[in-house]
């Protein structure tokens, strides 16, 4: 197959056709290629105040502005010169199904295991590096399927240039005038239709031109079928001495009104239309993690042929409804101002010392928008990057990093409203109880399912990258957090049927591998490690770090109680109660802070402010910790978290964010946050910058958002009988900084949709709709009032 891979080989094809066109040359794309247009006059906002908006186009990758069906995504720069989309498709990951157990594992545990319980963590680590790691010792890497580049003549002046994001209609405009015509383009990813629209425009007959082609970094070819559509077919690359087993398709339909369309070498020119319409369709052959026996021609051609039926406007129509279906349940309003009339990019450089209430809305509803963009039933989950990548060999890869980023990218999601974005972690997590089943027998000789800290499309669940970070079996079972959670906001039975088996799975695991420790005779995983931090003693291998026994604590006590609605499992949930009682419990050290292992570690550790406070996973996201339920915890936890600091990396600095709303600080949260919103924190298209580019951030942000204006509570002891009340708390973390506001249709534990309006800092109303009867307490501050709502019925409080 002909290598496409270079933009010089289609640049120059490009300029070759734009040439016969216009006699006139085209710029390198390295360069930017709007580098000798003179931008003239400043355009003002856009009408919607819920956009992202910029007075130039996009020159690097992070200016850039995404769009996406859940599944096909593209980056839209929104060049005068040169429009590029960068386009991606959530199954174009690197490899093919495969294996990584490592069959030494199972001989080689029980030494690690002695090692470590003896204190020889070094030896534990070596050993650990030498005979349990899985082979490959890395994962495949996610990729990107190319670009699709249109070059317009050439044109010296453009005058109220504005390119924007409108989360409310999820499409991407650019508009300006040049010659005393006013252009518009606009991109929009329907998940109706499954594919990528654009439409371009004038206000006056003829105006369109332009060249369009593909150039791609994948091993692929570029072809015309004539009249009107530019074909991209390729394999994905190898990675780690794995082959590429994929094939993948892009296809982009050129529709033009008026004018002509003509097909030279890879590329399709329009000359003189009045509007032109492109459609993009993008698939691989993957099915699912042993299945790439897909047929992306045809899938790509289907997409096609039937959207291609439709007309822009109802394509748009379908694309602007089922968005706003999701998008418009959450209203979020915390006044605004003067700076909201200014550019993005601008405000973000100065939010941290401006008073910009409205940025607040603004990222809130962008991670709400990013989610729904990047995740949606049928389709994967949002990695590292949600969707978005323009790197055949990104940052780690841009896989699903489970020992935090990947939890992270879904904690917004119940609680603003978003429940179906969950659908491709669940199907994720179902995948794993297979594949880590594997791993679980062969490497360690257990029933049940065990994945580690990363996974990818083949849904690898084998120890990676080096004992240091791959070392900790409770990937899994953290997932499994987000399984109960569902079924905690909706109460879906099915559901709960549905996934069971997997939870189950994950605690059987555990009740084959937990260990004895010799001093206090409790129940610990061994090996593991407390995320990526280094103890005193040279690794981070140990035994029973406290996130583990906080999140076995979870996954045992949901099970039980799983079963438990289900009738299913007494023996089982007897087995899962006791080893319960003997998880290490939390403990609290000599510095007064929460003891991030099992012995008093944390004030002799290299890293006090390491970016991860895994131990403090019970404050946040777990309900373990609370204020009121754990007081003397709670002060501990405060502790650890005042010593590792309030700015760190993106999705670290979220994490923190949420860590200080739940112990109800809403001027230190929000102190926090402005930090996140800072250019060091926030690229200027809004992505989180860890940095690089990592959307965990973006998510975790606005989790924190949501966790300041509502808490909601499972009854307070998860064994308890289940006539024990919810809890929800109105405002628990709400800042100086807003002193009034309102948001509608937040969700919480138990079935609940909440409004709260509130001025000076304080109260005023709160709507309450009970979606499935439970009884509820609520709360706002001192005061609390309980509520036995049927079904469907609604209260309304004052908070008094
Ligand atoms: C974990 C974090 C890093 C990064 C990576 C993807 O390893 O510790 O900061 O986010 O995941």
């Amino acid at each position: 197959m002909k290598r496409c891979r270079r933009l010089t080989a289609a640049a120059s094809g490009l300029a070759l056709s734009i040439a016969a066109v216009r006699g006139a040359d085209v710029p390198s794309p390295a360069a930017d290629p709007d580098a000798r247009v003179r931008f003239a006059g400043d355009a003002g906002p856009p009408d919607a105040p819920l956009s992202l908006w910029y007075r130039r186009p996009a020159t690097e990758w992070v200016q850039a502005l995404p769009v996406g069906t859940g599944r096909l995504g593209a980056m839209v720069f929104g060049g005068v010169t040169r429009e590029r989309l960068q386009l991606n498709e959530d199954t174009l990951w690197a490899g093919g199904p495969y294996d990584p157990v490592n069959p030494d594992a199972h001989d080689a545990l029980p030494e690690v295991r002695r090692l470590i319980l003896a204190g020889k963590y070094r030896e534990a680590d070596r050993l650990v590096g030498a005979k349990v790691m899985a082979k490959p010792l890395r994962q495949m890497p996610y990729e990107p399927v190319g670009d699709l580049l249109l070059t317009f003549p050439e044109t010296a002046e453009v005058g109220d240039y504005r390119r924007d994001l409108n989360l409310d209609t999820a499409t991407a405009s650019v508009s300006y005038t040049a010659g005393g015509v006013r252009f518009t383009r606009e991109v929009f990813a329907s998940p109706v239709d499954q594919v990528l629209v654009m439409r371009l425009t004038a206000d006056r007959p003829g105006q369109i031109t332009f060249t369009a082609g593909m150039t791609t970094p994948q091993e692929a070819a570029v072809r015309i079928e004539v009249p009107d559509t530019l074909v991209l077919h390729g394999v994905n690359g190898a990675a780690e001495g794995m082959k590429g087993a994929l094939t993948f398709e892009a296809r982009v339909r050129v529709l033009a009104q008026r004018g002509r369309t003509v097909a030279q070498g890879g590329l399709l020119t329009v000359i003189g239309a009045d509007a032109a319409t492109l459609l993009i369709a993008s698939a691989t052959s993957y099915r699912s993690f042993d299945d790439v026996s897909g047929n992306p021609e045809a899938l790509t051609k289907q997409c096609l042929t039937a959207a291609a039926r439709k007309s822009f406007d109802a394509l748009r129509a379908a694309h602007v409804a089922e968005h706003q279906r999701l998008f418009r349940r959450v209203r979020l309003d915390l006044g605004t101002g003067a700076a909201a009339r200014r550019p993005t990019d601008e405000r973000i450089l100065e939010f941290a010392s401006s008073g910009d209430p409205q940025m607040v809305e603004l990222y809130f509803q962008f991670g709400r928008y990013l989610l729904i963009a990047s995740s949606r039933p049928g389709g994967q989950p949002a990695n590292l990057q949600g969707l978005w990548n323009e790197s055949m060999n990104p940052p780690w890869g841009s896989k699903y990093t489970i020992n935090i980023n990947t939890e992270m990218n879904y904690w917004p999601a119940e609680s603003t409203n978003l429940a179906e974005c969950v659908d491709p972690l669940v199907a994720m997590v179902l995948d794993l109880a297979q594949t880590g089943a594997r791993t679980a027998r062969e490497m360690y000789g257990a029933r049940g399912w065990v994945a580690h800290h990363n996974t990818d499309l083949w849904r690898a669940t084998a120890p990676i990258d080096g004992p240091t970070w791959g070392m900790w079996p409770t990937g899994g079972a953290w997932l499994c957090l987000h399984l109960w959670d569902h079924y905690a906001y909706c109460g879906d039975r099915a559901f709960l049927a549905k996934v069971y088996p997997a939870m189950r799975g994950a605690a059987q695991f555990f009740l084959d591998t937990l260990v004895e420790e010799p001093t206090n005779h409790w129940l610990v995983t061994d090996p593991s490690l407390s995320p990526e931090n280094t103890h005193p003693f040279g690794a981070s291998v140990c035994a029973g770090p406290t996130m583990d026994e906080q999140i076995l604590r979870d996954l045992f006590a949901h099970c039980i109680r799983a079963a438990e609605i289900m009738g299913v499992d007494a023996d089982l949930r007897a087995q899962l109660a006791t080893a319960r009682s003997r998880l290490a419990p939390n403990q609290i050290g000599r510095a007064g802070q929460l003891q991030e292992w099992l012995e008093d570690w944390d004030l002799q550790a290299p890293e006090p402010n390491h970016r991860h406070v895994s131990h403090l996973y019970g404050l946040y996201p777990s309900q373990q910790i609370s204020l009121r339920g754990a007081p003397a915890l709670a002060a501990a936890a405060r502790r650890s978290l005042e010593t590792r600091g309030d700015e760190s990396t993106g999705w670290a600095t979220a994490w923190r964010i949420n860590l200080w709303a739940r112990l109800r600080d809403g001027d230190h949260a929000y102190d926090i946050l402005r930090f996140l919103l800072s250019p060091e924190r926030t690229y200027p298209d809004m992505f989180d910058a860890h940095p690089p580019f990592q959307i965990d951030g973006n998510f975790g942000g606005t989790a924190a958002i949501a966790e300041m204006l509502l808490q909601s509570r499972e009854p307070e002891n998860e064994d308890q009988a289940a006539d024990s009340r919810y809890e929800i708390e109105l405002l628990p973390a709400l800042p100086k900084a807003w002193p009034a506001g309102s948001v509608t249709g937040l969700r919480a534990r138990g079935g609940f949709e909440v409004d709260v309006t509130w001025t000076n800092g304080a109260l005023t109303a709160a709507t309450v709709r009970s979606l499935l009867g439970n009884p509820v307490r609520l709360r706002s501050g001192d005061a609390t009032r309980d509520l036995a709502l049927p079904a469907d019925g609604t209260f309304t409080w004052d908070g008094r």
